[in-house]
């Protein structure tokens, strides 16, 4: 039976209470960005949508998207930011991590990447690593959304400029391919132009959730040193395994995190340029995701998100939710400087 001490208790603490005064502490600062300073909820379908309900605050670098014109075959991943910003309720508490992200940084949706051309791929690629120079210069760490995977060539190139990058890269493609159509800049190719240019540390590289026909073209991976986890190899280790590797190969240099979408199953990601069966499923990349932290991030993205082919907008949902992720693994790194309090 009910005990009416104890009934008495919950009603004497909880009528009439305040969530931001009465939670456990650990959730109080997540609660006060729920309710802000007026104790009102924002509504998630009202106003202007933004990449993790972040401010909007495009002067403050001039988080950026981009267009898609490296794509091999199916278009439409210029669509991806739009899409992910229309995506709600994702944080702002991590459950898994322990920690609200937005109270420990100052962090903005700073807009997206001005482009010269939107018909010229090459002039897009030196936008981007301009535009990625100045946001490093200021010592920001930013966190992506594609775009096509040809994006993180131009953003490695400023984020890896003074010294060499490690990558913990999660695709189903390994990206290292050479020219197609006689051009190096594709969504296929930005891991072997990142190395050959100097940026990327192939030996602090690992390639998680491989598999696909594409396989034949990418022996940059293994000759330039990379660690090629193919689904085969994740399932053989587990994840616990895959982690421990990833940490291993990476060790405490400064290190990127590029989340292609396909590398999860189409099953819970359909939309996307270059899909392939037998993926990983959101849980596996989340405890992947999870278990790197504490390593030096220096910049992410999440990329490949073509909405178009995604009438139940899952892809987006889960873009978002692994957006979030790597925004929660940023704030608990070593090189975070934590705002004063
Ligand atoms: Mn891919």
């Amino acid at each position: 039976m009910f005990d009416k001490a104890k009934l008495d208790a919950l009603r004497a603490k909880y009528t009439g209470a305040k969530e931001t005064e009465i939670a456990p502490a650990e959730f109080r600062k997540a609660l006060s960005l729920v309710f802000g300073e007026n104790y009102r909820r924002a509504m998630p379908f009202a106003g202007v949508s933004t990449l993790l309900d972040l401010p909007y605050r495009p002067e403050a670098a001039d988080l950026p998207d981009f267009g898609d014109l490296g794509v091999t075959n199916r278009a439409g991943a210029r669509f991806g930011p739009r899409a992910v910003r229309d995506v709600e309720r994702i944080g702002p508490y991590n459950h898994a991590l322990g920690v609200a992200p937005r109270s420990e940084c100052k962090a903005a949706d700073i807009g997206d990447v001005p482009l010269r051309s939107r018909f010229s791929l090459d002039n897009s690629i030196e936008d981007i690593a301009a535009f990625y120079a100045r946001i490093h210069k200021a010592g920001i760490k930013p966190i992506s959304v594609g775009g096509d995977h040809s994006i993180t060539y131009p953003i490695l190139q400023a984020l890896g400029h003074d010294r060499p990058v490690g990558l913990v890269h999660i695709d189903a493609h390994c990206d290292t391919m050479g020219e197609i159509d006689g051009s190096k800049f594709h969504h296929g190719g930005p891991f072997r132009q990142a190395v050959l240019a100097g940026v990327l540390d192939p030996e602090r590289t690992i390639q998680i959730g491989i598999r696909g026909p594409a396989e034949v073209f990418w022996g940059f991976s293994y000759e330039s040193g990379m660690t090629v986890l193919h689904i085969e190899d994740v399932d053989r280790l587990g994840i616990a395994h895959v982690v421990e590797k990833a940490r291993s190969v990476v060790g405490d240099g400064p290190t990127y995190i590029s989340f292609d979408v396909d590398g999860l199953d189409p099953a819970y990601a359909p939309g996307t340029g270059t899909p392939e069966s037998g993926g990983l499923t959101p849980r596996e990349a989340q405890a992947i995701l999870h278990g790197l932290t504490g390593i030096d991030i220096v910049g992410s993205d999440v990329v490949e998100i073509a909405p178009r082919y995604d009438p139940t907008s899952n892809t987006a949902m889960v873009g978002a939710q692994m957006l979030f992720e790597l925004f929660c693994l940023t704030v608990l790194g070593p090189g975070f400087k934590k705002r004063p309090s």
